[in-house]
């Protein structure tokens, strides 16, 4: 079966920035993707293509889009599109480059996306089964992931001068999907009280993922509202603390900028007191991705204390880096995200290096989103048992919830 069409166009993205959309076509069937994009970007992910005039303010995407209707498209009509495999090293090597630069990381990535939403309409499977197969897991394997929800933001998502990005919690405790969204969303709505009576109405506004971005200025004032949000929602124990960091944003010079500045050494144990006062599971890119003695040190003592350390700016969903990273002992586990990485082949390559080296891997959206439920799909196919989507909160991350919630009705089970 052979693509007939291939379209891209420019949308926007849940930041009201352009992204790119794709369709798909085989006769008259259709499969669209829409790409998504981050704020705090690490400085290895493969390249996201704007155009850099003055357009949406530099921002517009239509030479992603362009390459999409003409290079690609030239060469991929009439290509077989059930071997995703094949479709994807073509992308990669009719761009050549190493970070998807010439084509465009966000071109490639639409098309890639498509084409795997195409494959598994023709093949009337739900796309979860299709991206299992391509992964080889098995319908035994897939899982619900435990949903973390990122309730408070900070860093480059929200206006406030909280330094750490997320502040998310994981209903470890729930005992099927519905159940851990339902925990997250009244959490959430608790939460919303506590801000508003400590920091008045307006701290209520939210931030790029959903969550609440009150003028915090440290941690500890994150925590507390969170896990008194927790207790009073009736699920303390069952409800566990995650944070993105996401450190590379407040690194210079040798030092982190928080409260003051700190070295890597003070950072690393600024980290393990935060572990040992409060119910934190995993915490992401507690330092710059270039840092990787600080994050070698705190792996080894996070181990112990059963704390993921998530490799995210670290690692850019890049195979060779996370084989690295094996090596070299620096993390726990991967955060995949697709775009980082730019084709549905890869990603699902990257997954299986962490799974295969005992890491977990945890499926993640962008901080600029849409509609699109891609890695809803993609996480359940994994097996990998965690997804990160924002806060139960606005349509960009909610259809992540919903689209869960119509997957767990097919019986898969929780975590
Ligand atoms: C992150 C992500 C998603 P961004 O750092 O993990 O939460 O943010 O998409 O801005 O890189
Ligand atoms: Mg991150």
């Amino acid at each position: 079966m052979k693509i007939t069409k291939l379209y891209a166009r420019q949308v926007l993205d849940s930041r009201g920035n352009p992204t790119v959309e794709v369709e798909a076509w085989f006769n008259h069937i259709r499969a669209t993707a829409i790409v998504p994009s981050g704020a705090s970007t690490g400085k290895y992910e493969a390249l996201e293509l704007r155009d850099g005039k003055k357009d949406y303010g530099g921002k517009s995407v239509l030479k992603a889009v362009d390459h999409v209707n003409t290079t690609i498209a030239k060469r991929l009509v009439g290509m077989e599109f059930l071997d995703q495999k094949a479709i994807d090293e073509f992308l990669i090597s009719l761009d050549g480059t190493k970070n998807k630069g010439k084509l465009g990381a966000n071109a490639i990535l639409g098309v890639s996306m498509a084409v795997a939403r195409l494959a598994a309409k023709v093949r009337h499977e739900e796309l979860y089964v299709y991206l299992g197969e391509l992964a080889g897991t098995g319908k035994k394997n897939f899982r619900m992931p435990i949903p973390f929800a990122n309730i408070i933001n900070g860093g480059k998502h929200a206006g406030s001068s909280l330094k750490i990005q997320e502040f998310m919690i994981a209903p470890v405790g729930a005992r099927t999907f519905a159940q851990a969204a339902q925990m997250c969303a009244e959490t959430y709505h608790v939460l919303k009280g506590l801000v508003e009576e400590k920091y008045g109405k307006s701290a209520t506004n939210v931030g790029d993922e959903g969550g609440f971005a009150p003028q915090l200025s440290t941690p500890e004032e994150a925590l507390e509202l969170i896990t008194a949000a927790i207790k009073k929602a009736g699920y303390r124990g069952r409800i566990k603390i995650a944070i993105d960091a996401a450190a590379s944003e407040f690194y210079a010079n040798g030092l982190y900028t928080l409260d003051r500045p700190y070295t890597p050494q003070e950072l690393v144990e600024y980290w393990v007191r935060l572990l040992k006062q409060y119910p934190i599971i995993s915490l992401e890119d507690p330092f710059d991705q270039d840092d990787v003695d600080s994050f070698a040190r705190l792996t080894a003592i996070a181990g112990k204390m059963k704390v993921i350390i998530i490799g995210d700016d670290l690692l850019v969903s890049n195979p060779e880096r996370i084989q690295a990273a094996i090596d070299k002992r620096l993390c726990t586990g991967l955060l995949l995200k697709v775009n980082q990485i730019g084709t549905v082949t890869e990603a699902i390559s990257a997954a299986k290096l962490a799974q295969l080296a005992g890491w977990i891997v945890m499926v993640s959206h962008r901080s600029g989103e849409t509609e699109d439920t891609f890695i809803a799909d993609l996480a359940v196919a994994l097996g990998c048992g965690k997804i990160k989507i924002g806060a139960p909160c606005r349509t960009d991350r909610v259809c992540k919830y919903n689209r869960l919630l119509r997957i767990q009705d097919d019986k898969i089970p929780y975590k």
